[in-house]
């Protein structure tokens, strides 16, 4: 009777620990046959009540099938345990032949680039390069550059006012100011540096940017040398001839004064919101010096005389590159950055 039960037993028990498929099942199959309680527990117990010569048989036949069953659980629980190990090393897995990923080299702000390739040209041609305070006094900002308060040149450049009276400066010509102030005359610099103008923000328009100030004084300067230099910049930037047109322009610091435009090399001239339609985008301000801010820095107007430019640094950028937006200069992506 005994007996038959374990035979049953025995083959139910083979069948679910041969057949689990997952740890979780082999180790249910264990506490039901071979745990404390489980079912040959409960047959062991039952022995006490058997006959000697029976108990000693079915204790035989008992131990054979605790055996079996035993050696059938640890094969299956080692093979689960080798193939989880197996999964946790496959997961885990490192090449150390590989290269380290290592850091990429940084690279220079396509910004940064064109300023120095400037800086470079500009002292080969005898020029300084100096530098201004971007916390500028309105005298300088404004009344040594002819631009009394009252002048509606003032309303041209909306300005960041700062409460002891200072301003961020609006332009880098200030710096003109304080390098004849510094240097006096004959004079040749040029002044890269940023600039703020509390403006509407657009494709072209940013309210912080930078602009590369020149100035040459000496004497008997004319227009024509002045678009020696303008010519030269542009050649060394753009490396190819590029459409430019020279126009009338008003700025009270320069008598004549002119507006440099290059063709919009984003839309080849035929209208984008860069060049707002227009097809041409403000470049390079420029003119002789007026004679009132001659006298501002301490030169006299009677035996000096001068060029002044004010290159649009960032949209020069813009330019060299076909940025479609000035707002990618300053925002930090490192995939805009990266490809310069
Ligand atoms: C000036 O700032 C004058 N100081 C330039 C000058 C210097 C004229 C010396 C004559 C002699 P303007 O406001 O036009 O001029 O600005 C000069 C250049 O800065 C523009 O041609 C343009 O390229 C750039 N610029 C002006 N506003 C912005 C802006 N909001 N964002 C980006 N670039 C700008």
């Amino acid at each position: 009777m005994l007996e038959t039960t374990l035979s049953e037993l025995e083959s139910r028990a083979v069948s679910l620990i041969d057949g689990a498929d997952n740890a979780e099942a082999l180790e249910n199959a264990r506490v039901e046959f071979l745990g404390r309680k489980g079912s040959l527990a409960n047959i062991g117990k039952e022995m006490g009540k058997l006959a000697p010569a029976e108990r000693a048989q079915i204790g035989k036949l008992l131990n054979a099938v605790k055996q079996n069953l035993e050696s059938r659980y640890e094969v299956r629980k080692s093979g689960f345990e080798r193939a989880e190990l197996d999964a946790r090393l496959a997961a885990e897995w490192v090449d150390l032949t590989l290269p380290a990923p290592g850091t990429r080299p940084g690279s220079l702000h396509p910004l940064t680039q064109i300023q120095r390739e400037l800086e470079e040209l500009f002292t080969s041609l005898g020029f300084a390069v100096v530098d201004g305070p971007e916390v500028e006094t309105e005298w300088h900002n404004f009344d040594a550059l002819n631009i009394p308060p009252t002048h509606p040149a003032r309303d041209a450049q909306d300005t960041f006012w700062l409460t002891d009276g200072h301003l961020l400066r609006t332009h880098t010509s200030p710096v003109q100011v304080r390098a004849m102030e510094k240097f006096g005359a004959p004079l040749r610099i040029i002044a890269p540096g940023r600039v703020f103008r509390n403006e509407e923000v657009d494709a072209s328009h940013e309210h912080t940017f930078y602009q590369l100030e020149g100035m040459m004084i000496d004497r008997d300067v004319s227009v024509a040398h002045m678009l020696y230099f303008m010519k030269s910049l542009l050649t060394a930037i753009f490396k190819k001839d590029v459409t430019v047109r020279l126009r009338p322009g008003f700025f009270p610091f320069v008598e004549p004064g002119f507006e440099l435009d290059i063709q919009c090399l984003i839309c080849g001239g035929s209208g984008c919101p860069v060049c707002k339609q227009s097809g041409w985008v403000e470049l390079l301000p420029c003119g002789l010096v007026h004679p009132n801010v001659l006298r501002s820095g301490g030169i006299d107007p009677e035996e000096w005389n001068g060029f002044a430019f004010g290159l649009g640094l960032t949209r020069l950028v813009m330019m060299r590159y076909a940025i479609d937006d000035i707002r990618h200069l300053a925002a930090g992506d490192l995939r805009f950055l990266q490809q310069f």
